[in-house]
């Protein structure tokens, strides 16, 4: 039997990830079947505390367990910018808010810097809150490189500048492949039994 898990994200790209691998496991309830936004004020250091912000915030508002997902793009050669800032690189910089505007500051950022030290990696924490207080924090990653160009259609944000080692880029995966073996999937396969078995008590 299936029980209700409350997705405290604004993000619809994560929204369709994460409902995908977790399939009829759980039924999602998202801030707009509340009638409620999902803008709450990541101010926390790191993915992890920012994924448990969002995900109290959730539990609270709406007495369900509730996940949270903060994630984003470390670069090497940008000291693992811009990470925690990753939905915001391009705002933050006086540019726009959108995929493109973060992925055009990137290129920027990154020219000049030869292949082999383009690195980087996608990292994904998911925060399990439960009404009662419990917490849990699972962790994913994917490594690869940013390319000189965007590639690919599917998926959203950094995908299309992401190369993986089999030199395809993120946006070049049809979703379920993207869900196998990226950071947000991994995270997902390691939280999987434990959002089971919080949506069903
Ligand atoms: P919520 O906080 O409402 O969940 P958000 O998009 O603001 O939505 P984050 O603060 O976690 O979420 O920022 C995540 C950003 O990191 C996202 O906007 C992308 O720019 C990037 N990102 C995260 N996962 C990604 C993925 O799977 N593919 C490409 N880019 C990703």
């Amino acid at each position: 039997m299936s029980g209700r898990l409350f997705l405290c994200t604004s993000n619809r790209h994560k929204a369709s990830e994460i409902g995908a691998v977790l399939g009829d496991d759980v039924v999602i309830v998202l801030p707009a079947d509340l009638g409620v936004s999902a803008e709450v004020r990541e101010t926390g250091g790191s993915f992890e505390e920012n994924a448990l912000i969002k995900a109290r915030w959730g539990a609270a508002t709406s007495g369900l367990p509730a996940l949270g997902d903060d994630s984003g793009l470390c670069v090497d050669a940008l000291d693992g910018a811009p990470g925690v800032r990753s939905a915001r690189f391009a705002l933050d910089h006086g540019r726009g808010r959108g995929d493109q505007d973060n992925n055009a500051l990137l290129l920027e950022r990154l020219h000049g810097v030869p292949d082999e030290r383009r690195g980087a990696h996608f990292t994904c924490s998911l925060a399990l809150c439960l009404p009662g207080g419990a917490e849990r924090v699972f962790r994913g990653e994917v490594h690869g490189r940013i390319g000189r160009a965007p590639r690919g259609e599917h998926g959203f944000g950094y995908d299309p500048l992401f190369l993986l080692p089999d030199g395809r880029t993120m946006s070049e995966l049809p979703a379920d492949e993207k869900n196998r073996i990226s950071h947000r999937g991994r995270a997902l396969a390691a939280a999987r039994d434990a959002l089971r078995e919080a949506a069903r008590a």
